[in-house]
């Protein structure tokens, strides 16, 4: 058994444990101990949220992929969840191609970047064939194709106090929250294609953030500033994303 399983085996018989035994509010100190203490802990539904995540991110290894499926797999009917930015300028934007669209990458990074979606193409490209799954029920799999945020976070050089990835729509209301963890997960991309195609406006033209490891909601569309940060405390109301507010997990993990 290697090193670092033991430590999980530890952990999590740990975490276990002190959840049987004396309740949610000492899993949460043991989770506190190793770091794992989610945006969202204060609220209402706090103290499972974090053995929620302090088990998942313990229990699965960092790279455990989500399962990838075959083109003939792809589902004829891709839904769509949320409109497109209500307002003049993304619709210049889509009358002009998306050629002055501007994905800015800023916060704990050694070069603040901006990206047009042909410096985006730029980067070696990545496709997955994946599941996309709604809170409201209903799912389907689509090919995603884009950047690896990886490979974005490694040009624009992450400080070594990054804790999470955040990004923000367009629209200025949608945005979300990721860990590290997440943030260099190779199936998490900006994607700017689908099925073979650009990215439809409905599904986030012209690049939304893919995050294959967790529920639909966390795969904002119409991405167009992303920042690293080492606390979520100032950023909306603390919690992460606006998901909390509303009774969803910020982490949604699936
Ligand atoms: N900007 C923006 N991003 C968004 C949404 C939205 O309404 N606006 N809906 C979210 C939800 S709830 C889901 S399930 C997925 C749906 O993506 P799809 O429309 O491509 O199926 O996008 C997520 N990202
Ligand atoms: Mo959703």
């Amino acid at each position: 058994m290697s090193d670092s399983l033991t430590r999980r085996k530890l952990i999590t018989t740990g975490l276990v444990a002190a959840a049987g035994a004396s309740g949610l509010g000492v899993a949460a100190a043991l989770a506190s101990r190793y770091g794992l203490i989610p945006p969202n802990h204060r609220g209402i539904f706090g103290p499972s949220e974090t053995l929620t995540y302090a088990a998942q991110r313990v229990l699965i290894p960092r790279h455990s992929l989500a399962r990838e499926f075959n083109r003939s797999e792809i589902s004829k009917v891709a839904f769509v969840n949320g409109k497109p930015p209500q307002n003049e300028a993304y619709q210049r934007h889509v009358a002009g191609g998306f050629a002055d669209w501007r994905l800015t990458v800023d916060g704990l990074v050694a070069r603040p970047s901006s990206f047009s979606v042909a410096d985006l193409k730029r980067f070696p490209g990545r496709s997955q064939i994946t599941h996309q799954a709604c809170e409201e029920g209903w799912s389907f799999i689509a090919e995603w194709i884009g950047v690896p945020l990886s490979t974005v976070l490694n040009f624009v050089g992450v400080s070594p106090q990054a804790r999470y990835v955040v990004y923000y729509s367009f629209d200025g209301f949608w945005w979300d929250s990721m860990d590290m963890p997440d943030a260099w997960h190779p199936q998490t991309f900006l994607a700017y294609g689908m099925n073979g195609g650009d990215l439809p406006v409905d599904h986030g033209a012209p690049v939304r953030m893919k995050v294959a490891r967790q529920l639909g909601y966390k795969s904002v569309k119409y991405i167009s500033h992303i920042t690293v940060t080492d606390a979520m405390k100032h950023i909306g109301d603390g919690q992460g994303s606006p998901a909390p507010a509303a009774g969803y997990s910020w982490y949604a993990g699936i």
